[in-house]
């Protein structure tokens, strides 16, 4: 590109820059002459049926790359993204919004233009609550002053953040010979070796140190670390719902999920014995945790995040979360033997023999298993979708998409689009419920659109399966569509509707070989049939309705 110029291509420049290269989105008059430049960019525009299902996308895609973006109108496009980018900042997801405004001059002259809500800027207030940094791109004397600010941010802290963009002000120049500052602040040295030093001492003082892994260590792309400090010390590693597949989930040196007292009881009896518990990136919620089950000690505990370092009860101030975990990984320890533990997955699953009975979750879940290859991205919507996949195991690393903490569905479907778009050498593997689906499925029409095949698996049991055994009515029901019927409506794509076990192994053979579209499974399932990982959360959350 030519150096920039106007506040509209400068944006678009350093985007790109940073890895960006797909914008998701739906235009409106507010943001059409953005559009126009973005479409004459490198940076190619992903329409989506509904600005939900582009935030969603825009997700999932920085979960892949490193950074997304999502542009919509004002207020009607902006305020649908507010439910997304909550989830993108709840979990740490690193999404650019980028909304179109009335102008400033039209502003002073008219003052009930449409879109208005109440004041001119209450969107970016409403999303000053939803992101970790925001601006109003009126000024061209700091405007792209602004955009590094506000970029940089995001990648700082894995959040979202919030650029609105005037329509006057798109090809208004900047400031000339503006430079992109370098944003990253160093670690300070001496604080890194003391935090690395007594880590490291803290490790090979320990009887039986563990490694729990989470969400930053996928967000900051440290998987290799971790990898490289689990056989430097012969740690065993531990992964939460939100960090899974953050090291492939077949390696020896990988415990399983925990979950508090949902998971795994032998991970459970690792992580919670430990005498010195290693949390990378971790961030201690209830769903990612098993509902306050989590018993952890922080005095026994060595924490590491973008926004605190602490070994046991010492905190360092001003040292960055991949500078420890690098000086961490390349520091001395002691000779010690990897303990003993079932690995999560019986090496002796062996070939499913197919079911002639009528299929159940456990069978749907043991049939995905043996499924998944190392190009197969999951990406799991709320419900039995996300808690079944927990049990999964994931054969390469960041392979596991899911709103984990959040929970917001309708996230698999336009996050499977969000995926696909970011690597294109991976095929999305969508479990979804019917409930889930009913929200945003239609944005398989987008997926169509841009040649992309996912494989969706709609998990129907009739209703809100999850919210049945908390508490039951005819409004956890929801309609009863032809999921599988899709493909006539889009006029793409392949559908089946699988009742067992041998239907399901069939249809998931021919969904390999099809890889022109989208293939959708509908597999119907009892209303009252759940994962065993579904049944431990549910007993806890129905004590608490
Ligand atoms: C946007 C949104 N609305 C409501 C809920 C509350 N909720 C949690 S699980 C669930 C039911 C999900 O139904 P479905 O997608 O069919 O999956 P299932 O529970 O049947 O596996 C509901 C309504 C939510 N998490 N997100
Ligand atoms: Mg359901």
């Amino acid at each position: 590109m030519k150096s920039p110029q106007s506040i509209g291509s400068y944006l678009i420049h350093r985007l790109h820059a940073h890895g960006v290269r797909h914008v998701f989105g739906i235009p409106g008059d507010y943001v059409l002459s953005f559009y126009d430049l973005l479409q004459r960019s490198p940076l190619r525009i992903v329409n989506t049926c509904d600005e939900q299902g582009a935030g969603f996308a825009a997700d999932a895609y920085a979960r892949v790359r490193g950074l997304g973006a999502v542009c919509v109108t004002y207020c009607v496009g902006g305020l649908k993204v507010a439910n997304p980018i909550a989830g993108a900042f709840a979990e740490k997801s690193p999404v650019v919004v980028i909304s179109g405004a009335p102008g400033i001059d039209e502003r002073a002259r008219d003052p009930l233009l449409h879109h208005k809500v109440r004041e001119f800027d209450t969107q970016r207030r409403v999303f000053e609550q939803l992101t970790v940094a925001s601006a109003v791109l009126a000024d061209p004397q700091t405007a792209l002053a602004e955009i590094d600010r506000v970029l940089h941010a995001a990648l700082r802290f894995k959040r979202p953040v919030y650029l609105e963009l005037p329509r006057d002000r798109v090809t208004v120049p900047g400031l000339p010979h503006h430079r992109p500052g370098n944003g990253a602040e160093p670690s300070d040295r001496r604080s890194l070796r003391a935090a690395v030093a007594e880590a490291a001492a803290k490790i090979n003082a320990a009887r039986n140190p563990v490694i729990l892994a989470d969400v930053e260590v996928h967000r900051f792309h440290l998987q290799d670390l971790v990898l490289r400090l689990a056989r430097r010390s012969h740690l065993p590693v531990a992964a939460t719902l939100l960090g899974k597949s953050v090291i492939g989930e077949q390696h020896p040196f990988y415990l399983g999920v925990y979950e508090g007292a949902l998971g795994r009881p032998e991970v459970r009896r690792h992580v919670e014995n430990s005498d010195c518990l290693v949390l990378l990136g971790a961030f201690l919620t209830d769903i990612n945790l098993g509902v306050f089950t989590a018993r952890l000690d922080p005095a026994r505990s060595i924490y590491a995040t973008s926004e605190k370092i602490a070994v046991g009860l010492h905190n360092y101030e001003n040292v960055r979360f991949e500078d420890f975990l690098a000086a961490l990984a390349r520091a001395p320890f002691r000779r010690r033997t990897l303990p003993r533990f079932a690995h999560p997955r019986p090496a002796a699953l062996g070939p499913l023999r197919p079911l002639r009975a009528p299929l159940t979750v456990r069978r749907l879940f043991a049939r995905l298993d043996a499924f998944l290859t190392p190009e197969i991205v999951v990406v799991a919507d709320v419900g039995d979708a996300l808690f079944g996949a927990a049990d999964l195991f994931i054969p390469g690393r960041t392979e596991f998409l899911g709103p984990a903490y959040y929970t917001s569905m309708g996230f698999a479907v336009p996050a499977g689009i969000g995926a696909q778009m970011a690597d294109r050498q991976k095929r999305p593997l969508v479990l979804v419920g019917d409930g889930a689906f009913q929200m945003t499925g239609l944005e398989l029409a987008a997926a169509v659109r841009h040649g992309l095949n996912p494989i969706v698996v709609v998990l129907n049991n009739r209703g809100f399966g999850t919210e049945r055994p908390m508490q039951d009515g005819p409004y956890n029901d929801v309609a009863a569509l032809r999921y599988h019927q899709l493909p006539a409506l889009l006029g793409a794509g392949r559908g089946v509707l699988v009742r067992t076990d041998a239907e399901l192994a069939a249809a998931l053979a021919a969904a390999k070989d099809y890889t022109a579209s989208f293939f959708l499974i509908e597999a119907e399932l009892e209303p009252n049939d759940r994962s065993p990982a579904l049944q431990r959360l549910t007993a806890r959350l129905a004590k608490r309705v």
